[in-house]
């Protein structure tokens, strides 16, 4: 990906905006690694006709791979995946049903033939590396930025103070 490209390549989409707090850590993390997306607060049940055209023009606006958050009767990531071929990625948000269990089960259990990756409830940072992983498959320079990062993680718990008596044992 060039450098200073800003066409979004991954289009994260939410039921609604009270799902933002869980969808920004996404477009936060999407940001470290350099990788233009777009957010938007669409309901597949309140706004069914604005969902069809964001996910209808996506692709040739540049969008590679989804991400959608939903909760409750999380429908938005399964009517997401039945108008695109690219991938979806959902995100269970949390909920007052036993922690969001009502959002996993209902974005997890999509029946045969259209599938959604389902990340854990909350899951939104694996959503976002889930979703720079399909991209770096065709693109060496953020597969290098993802492999810095995994580095990086590795190394700061190697770093945590917890372990600098296991340091000499590298
Ligand atoms: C779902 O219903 C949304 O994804 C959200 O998680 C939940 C509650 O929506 P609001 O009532 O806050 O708009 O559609």
């Amino acid at each position: 990906m060039a450098e200073h490209e800003t066409v979004a390549r991954v289009g994260i989409v939410c039921g609604s905006r009270s799902d933002f707090p869980v969808m920004e850590k996404a477009v936060e993390l999407l940001g470290k690694l350099d990788v233009p997306c777009e957010l938007h607060a669409i309901s597949a049940h309140r706004a069914p006709d604005l969902l069809f055209r964001f996910v209808g023009g996506a692709e040739a606006r540049g969008i590679r791979v989804f991400i959608a958050g939903a909760g409750g009767a999380a429908h938005l990531p399964g009517v997401v995946a039945a108008k695109t071929i690219l991938p979806v990625i959902g995100v269970p948000i949390p909920t007052q049903v036993a922690g969001g269990l009502d959002s996993l089960l209902s974005i997890v259990q999509m029946p045969r033939g259209i599938p959604v990756a389902t990340v854990a409830v909350g899951g939104t940072e694996n959503a976002a590396l889930l979703a720079a992983e399909i991209l770096a498959l065709s693109d060496p320079a953020l597969r290098g930025r993802l492999q810095a990062y995994r580095d990086a993680q590795t190394r700061s718990i190697e770093d945590d103070e917890s372990n600098a008596d296991l340091r000499g044992e590298r």
